[in-house]
């Protein structure tokens, strides 16, 4: 069953407690979403007393962010690895059926950065609220896609059952376009019985860039409330 909630003080709650784990002298991947800018801001705050870290944003709105709070960024390539990434989700499974602790992410298109910054990372923490539960995966999963590439994803998605939407921008005509130029489609398969059998359909899609169900990555979940945050490893 899907918990509803999800505040802002439970949101930065979480964030905030991730950014206490941030180590001196660290490399972090820096997510994007409004959880996650809530463990952004907590580490520009303490690069100001003194830490010292590099960010690596998985976003145009991650970086954004970082500069402005005093966060240094760097690329990944210009890393030797990432010690600890941070990042939001879209819904968790819960459950105890199979795919616990795989996440959809994506809603904001930046999910094939994300994938990449905390599978690189030595321990990925997921910040969240109760509200992103699910005790199984039901949430559309956004595919990014090469741009001539949509429409025939869009038949390989219907062969697996699943219902593409091509995601629109709401403030302009037009679709939106990812940090890396890329088109995103929005995927309802419904409940997900198997996420790792359909992560390894999807992966196999042709023109698929990177699909937005995360298997076997997440170290930790931070899970905020309004008055603490639950820690499951
Ligand atoms: C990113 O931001 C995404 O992968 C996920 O879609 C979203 C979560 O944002 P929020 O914390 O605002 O719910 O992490």
């Amino acid at each position: 069953m899907k918990t509803e909630g999800g505040s802002e003080e439970a949101k930065r709650r979480a964030g905030e407690r991730a950014a206490r784990a941030v180590e001196d002298g660290t490399v972090v991947g820096l997510g994007t979403g409004s959880t996650t800018a809530y463990a952004i801001r907590a580490i520009g705050r303490a690069v100001d007393e003194g830490l010292e870290v590099r960010g690596v944003p998985t976003s145009f709105q991650s970086r954004q962010l970082a500069l402005e709070v005093g966060i240094p960024v760097t690329e990944l390539d210009a890393v030797e690895g990432i010690d600890l990434a941070i990042d939001g989700a879209d819904q968790i499974a819960n459950g105890d059926g199979a795919g616990r602790g795989t996440l959809v992410k994506g809603g904001g298109g930046a999910h094939a950065r994300e994938k990449l910054v905390g599978a690189t990372a030595d321990r990925f923490v997921v910040v969240a609220d109760p509200s992103k539960f699910a005790d199984q995966l039901e949430h559309p999963v956004p595919l990014e896609v090469l741009p001539d590439a949509h429409t025939v994803v869009a038949d390989d998605v219907r062969e697996l059952s699943g219902e593409p939407t091509l995601r629109d921008a709401a403030a302009k005509d037009g679709p939106v376009v990812t940090d890396n130029g890329n088109l995103v489609l929005d995927c309802d398969f419904g409940p997900i019985s198997d996420p790792e059998e359909l992560a390894a359909d999807l992966a196999l899609i042709p023109g698929v860039v990177e699909h937005g169900l995360f298997v076997g990555l997440v170290d930790a979940v931070y899970v905020g409330t309004d008055d603490d945050v639950e820690v499951r490893e």
